[in-house]
């Protein structure tokens, strides 16, 4: 009885250890630009199957793929037409099981782009709605309009994200229909228990193909406040803008963030734990995209009763620049774990995605290794976007045929080697033009090259798997702040031995002495471990911790101590 006892307490104190995503690094692969595998210019499955191995290497837990499904690609996929094919640009269903089977060989997890607030006009849905099908009269937002001196007007005031009325006129059903994003992407309706269960039936289908979970696109934009007369109530106005079709004209109170999202959010999970619980296996992840404030994001987290997703993206980081001083960069971490670790033990980093300017031009070419150190260093999860380990930059683009999208400069072609279109295809003209730079900043070069952005973000993902990083549910085991206006620091430790990192956000030297009781007794000196590119320290090299710390502009550090042995 004693011995099972015992187990039974080993077995608890495992659980408490941390389960698989809540360190992961996440990496998004825009797929249009990651590999093309067939030569037509643009990216697709097989060529990510290929690649699989690459991601290991640079220690990628899982990664998330923006939208592969069959669509129009008015918005890139992110206006899908089936939710269960996937579009001949990327392959083929075969093709898909292929990268699943080969992920699992690998030890890469694949996440899926989940698009619910809205589908295609092409969607057979849509076009079902439009004729008043009874099974899919009323799967997406319909209103007749407001007559006002027998002129028909919108049903509301609202604007869409992308500029110009939400509403659109449907000539063949004689009513408007909502759309947040395009026209071309009318938004589902959600108080409708039919659309609720064929979005559930979206979820498993691929859980069942072996996703490991999604990224659910548009959060805040579920819902729209529905008056109880049927009705949809004007926003009011932002004084600060004075173009009525700009998205800022109006103060989103009734066309983001509404209670009911967070019943949806609550109700995938609970799908999502009841799948996990029927299959087996390791947990289901819900990485949610919401740009919302800090109390909002806590509650798409979990309220007392029911969980949601675990990781609600903190973009906190993404509103820093290159001006932000180590202060700044206190702060937002400090915005985050006040509500989120606290309550709930949780924390991620982002840093870009496929809708911002790179990490490059966010922050400048000198800064990308600092701003890749500390989205590692910081305890929980780190999400990356293609291209970031190697400080890929935005590429100034021409509308083509195409595409013609302001975002398009963050979305060019992944650069492997210097070869023809950077080894990311076999023809000469990709969808998108490569950065000019894909001759020397690339994938085959950075591998090469000792303190690469390569060699260092792959250095840090090593980090995270050590016993010191993976201790960090234990509060004590971590700590970070501002230790001047410029030099920011996070300390990870167990209790063997210990990593200091210490980076200098500005463009001058810094001193700085630690104070006595700065780390714990009977550690004497640190050795450098990760040093970046124009550090003065190699690996190897001894730091006596009474000397004075220098660090010279933009450069970052990972020293390592060890406990000694009282
Ligand atoms: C949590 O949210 C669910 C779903 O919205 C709701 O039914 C429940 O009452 C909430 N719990 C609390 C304590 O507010
Ligand atoms: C921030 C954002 O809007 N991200 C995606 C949200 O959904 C729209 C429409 O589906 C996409 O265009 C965006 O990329
Ligand atoms: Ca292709
Ligand atoms: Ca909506």
């Amino acid at each position: 009885m004693r011995f099972v006892f015992v187990f039974a307490l080993l077995f608890v104190g495992c659980l408490s250890s941390p389960e698989w995503w809540e360190d992961a690094t996440f990496y998004q692969i825009y797929p249009r630009s990651f590999v093309d595998s067939d030569g037509d210019g643009v990216g697709d499955l097989k060529g990510i199957s290929s690649k699989l191995e690459y991601l290991k290497e640079i220690g990628v837990t899982a990664t998330w793929l923006s939208p592969i499904f069959k669509s129009p690609m008015a918005d890139f996929g992110y206006d899908v037409s089936n939710f269960f094919e996937i579009d001949p640009i990327f392959g083929t269903m075969a093709d898909f099981d292929e990268l699943i089977e080969k992920s699992k060989e690998v030890g890469v997890k694949i996440i899926l782009d989940f698009v619910p607030n809205h589908s295609s006009d092409e969607c057979e849905y849509f076009e079902k709605s439009v004729e008043s099908d009874p099974e899919y009269k009323d799967f997406y937002v319909w209103h007749p309009g407001k007559l006002i001196d027998g002129i028909r007007h919108p049903p509301s005031n609202w604007v869409s994200v992308f500029g110009g009325s939400t509403w659109t006129w449907n000539e063949k059903r004689q009513e408007y229909y909502l759309h947040q994003f395009l026209a071309k992407q009318p938004d589902f309706n959600f108080r409708n228990p039919k659309v609720r269960e064929n979005f559930k039936a979206i979820l498993k289908f691929w859980l069942d193909k072996g996703v490991y979970g999604f990224r659910i696109d548009a959060v805040p934009h579920i819902f729209e406040k529905l008056n109880e007369d049927g009705s949809w109530p004007d926003e009011p106005r932002n004084d600060w803008n004075n173009d009525p079709q700009s998205y800022d004209y109006l103060d989103h109170i009734y066309t983001k963030d509404q209670h009911e999202t967070l019943d949806v959010m609550y109700e995938w999970r609970a799908f999502m734990d009841s799948y996990k619980n029927d299959n087996g296996g390791e947990t289901r992840v819900i990485l949610a995209e919401a740009y919302s404030p800090i109390e909002i994001l806590d509650q798409y987290f979990s309220n007392s009763t029911h969980s949601g997703s675990q990781i609600p993206f903190n973009f906190g980081l993404m509103s820093l620049s290159g001006y932000s001083t180590a202060k700044d960069v206190e702060n937002s971490v400090t915005y985050w774990m006040d509500v989120m670790w606290k309550k709930h033990k949780v924390a991620n980093w982002v840093l870009g995605n496929h809708d911002n300017p790179r990490i490059y031009d966010r922050f400048g070419a000198h800064k990308i290794d600092v701003v890749n150190i500390l989205l590692s260093s910081l305890p929980g999860t780190t999400v990356t976007y293609y291209g970031e380990e190697l400080g890929m930059h935005n590429v100034k683009t021409e509308c083509t045929e195409v595409s013609c999208d302001d975002r398009d400069g963050e979305r060019t072609p992944m650069q492997w080697n210097d070869k023809l279109s950077g080894g990311f295809s076999t023809n000469p003209n990709p969808w998108l033009p490569l950065a000019d730079d894909y001759k020397v900043n690339n994938v085959k070069n950075q591998r090469k090259t000792a303190r690469s952005s390569f060699n260092i973000y792959k250095s840090l993902q090593k980090l995270k798997r050590t016993e010191a990083f993976k201790n960090f549910k234990d509060d004590s085991s971590w700590a970070y702040g501002a230790l001047t206006e410029q030099i920011f620091h996070v300390k990870r430790s167990s209790s063997k031995d210990g990593y200091l990192i210490l980076i200098n956000m500005g463009d001058k030297i810094e001193t700085y002495n630690f104070p006595e009781n700065f780390f714990k007794p009977g550690i004497k000196d640190l050795e450098y471990h990760v040093v970046t590119e124009r550090s003065s320290h190699y690996s190897g090299e001894k730091f006596q911790i009474t000397n004075k710390l220098h660090l010279l502009p933009f450069e970052a550090v990972v020293m390592k101590w060890e406990t000694p042995v009282v």
